[in-house]
């Protein structure tokens, strides 16, 4: 807010000066009509060439308490200002604060529900030996639907690549025959890793497999024959259980 104290002095002088002028007329009457009344005009004249000090000192207060007042609400202006700001700084670092926790709770929830995704897919998988598996008893699919399984489950056929890991899954089989990820559908008599693209590396054979029965034996099954399980070639489309494999 301005108080615009300009404006009053120009009222005031305004004022003053328009007096001076009904002064002057005033006097111009009296010389004209009473010359006795000369005296008094010429008092109207000092005091109007006096005016301007007089009103000087009438209004040099009102000027100074108008100042005064300027600069009060000045002063006023400037705290609510600073304190305006502030206020408006305080509310803008409390919403950064809360913005950051907000941040950093998504954050941790959106890993917690990852965690727990991945400790539900990994559900139905079991720590055997070093790695992850989940050994089916109770599907029968053939090698393409077993393969497409445990890849719904995040995994792939097992892949078997030491004595070590056939011995320690060996332990957990009830079923007579699961199928593995080897196979030879590419080229005959080649046994490659479906998991890995690259030649299978450990091999537990019957004795006399593979044999590719009917030229038609491209994938690889664990049977048990007399209580010991190793490796046969056998149809692909025949349905038995089948064992996925997980990295963790
Ligand atoms: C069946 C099939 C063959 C296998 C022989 C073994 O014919 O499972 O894959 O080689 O049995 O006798
Ligand atoms: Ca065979």
């Amino acid at each position: 807010m301005r108080i615009y104290f300009i404006a009053i002095i120009a009222v005031l002088t305004a004022d003053a000066s328009s007096e001076a002028s009904d002064n002057r007329e005033l006097c111009k009457y009296i010389v004209e009509t009473d010359y006795s009344l000369q005296q008094s005009c010429e008092e109207l004249r000092q005091l109007e060439s006096t005016c301007g000090r007089y009103c000087f000192k009438v209004v040099k207060p009102i000027l100074e308490h108008t100042r005064a007042l300027q600069k009060q609400v000045d002063l006023n202006e400037t705290r609510q200002k600073s304190e305006s700001i502030n206020k408006l700084e305080n509310i803008e670092r409390l919403l950064h604060e809360k913005f950051d926790r907000l941040e950093k709770q998504t954050k941790q929830n959106l890993e917690d529900a990852n965690n727990a995704r991945k400790c539900d897919d990994m559900g139905l998988f079991d720590k055997i030996g070093d790695k992850y598996y989940y050994i089916d008893t109770v599907t029968r699919l053939n090698w393409f639907e077993a393969a497409h399984r445990c890849h719904e489950l995040g995994g792939h056929l097992a892949n078997l690549q030491t004595r070590a890991e056939f011995d320690a899954v060996e332990m957990h089989l009830i079923s007579t025959s699961y199928w593995l990820d080897i196979n030879d559908l590419g080229e005959e008599g080649e046994f490659y890793s479906l998991a890995t693209g690259r030649k299978a590396t450990f091999f537990k054979w019957y004795p006399g497999e593979p044999n590719n029965v009917g030229d038609n034996e491209d994938c690889v099954q664990i049977r048990k024959v007399d209580e010991v399980y190793a490796l046969n070639d056998v149809d692909c489309n025949i349905k038995f259980n089948y064992i996925c494999e997980k990295q963790r």
